[in-house]
């Protein structure tokens, strides 16, 4: 979307939205990037929520427009809340091994409501923190990624794993800055 003329440079905006299983830390990844601190209680989100923040890029500007949203079942997605976007995060619980399996449904969803979702992907495993109670391993999500990817109805330029920690902090920055260069790339080459 280049839509804001601001003293004569264009603002780039960008949707990018976070799904994934009810308590798999959607809105403590939120929070943390854009706060920059963790809260340990449950954030209930009520319907929707976004945040947004600019993103520095080679000296590109970014906004980027974060939504996450309570949504325990796929199915509450809908078509609309699909339109422009521009980067997807699913994000994985790896203390708990059903929310690995719900990625490929979350995936799934998407792609039936916007068959030509060209958005890239990352696939976060979060809660690296709790390493004692891990229950998926890189490689396990990693497998997830490939089978997905050769579903030939995904249409994603790129879906990345990587591991975070609201917690701690790990990785969260470079994932939305990842998720920003990709969108970069893909939107505004
Ligand atoms: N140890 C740990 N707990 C986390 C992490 N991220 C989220 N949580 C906790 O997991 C629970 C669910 O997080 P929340 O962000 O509400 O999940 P959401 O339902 O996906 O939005 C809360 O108690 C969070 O404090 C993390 O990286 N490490
Ligand atoms: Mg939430």
């Amino acid at each position: 979307m280049l839509s804001i003329f601001k003293r004569g440079q264009v603002e780039r905006r960008s949707k990018i939205l976070i799904v994934g299983s009810s308590g798999v830390g959607k809105t403590s990844l939120r929070h943390r990037y854009i706060k920059g601190n963790f809260r340990n209680e449950e954030l209930m989100t009520i319907g929707m929520e976004f945040d947004s923040t600019d993103l520095e890029i080679n000296g590109t500007t970014l906004k980027l427009e974060i939504y996450d949203f309570a949504g325990q079942e796929a199915f509450q997605i809908q078509k609309k809340l699909l339109k422009n976007v521009q980067g997807v995060i699913i994000v994985c619980d790896l203390t708990r091994q059903e929310t690995l399996f719900s990625v490929r449904s979350w995936v799934d969803k998407l792609f039936e409501l916007s068959p030509k979702l060209r958005a890239p992907f990352i696939v976060a495993g979060n809660k690296t923190d709790l390493e004692f109670e891990r229950q998926v391993s890189a490689d396990d999500v990693l497998q997830m990624i490939s089978a997905i990817l050769e579903d030939r109805d995904v249409t994603t330029r790129s879906m990345e794993f990587m591991e975070t920690s609201a917690k701690s902090g790990r990785n969260i920055s470079e994932m939305f800055e990842t998720l920003g260069r990709e969108i970069l790339e893909e939107y505004y080459p």
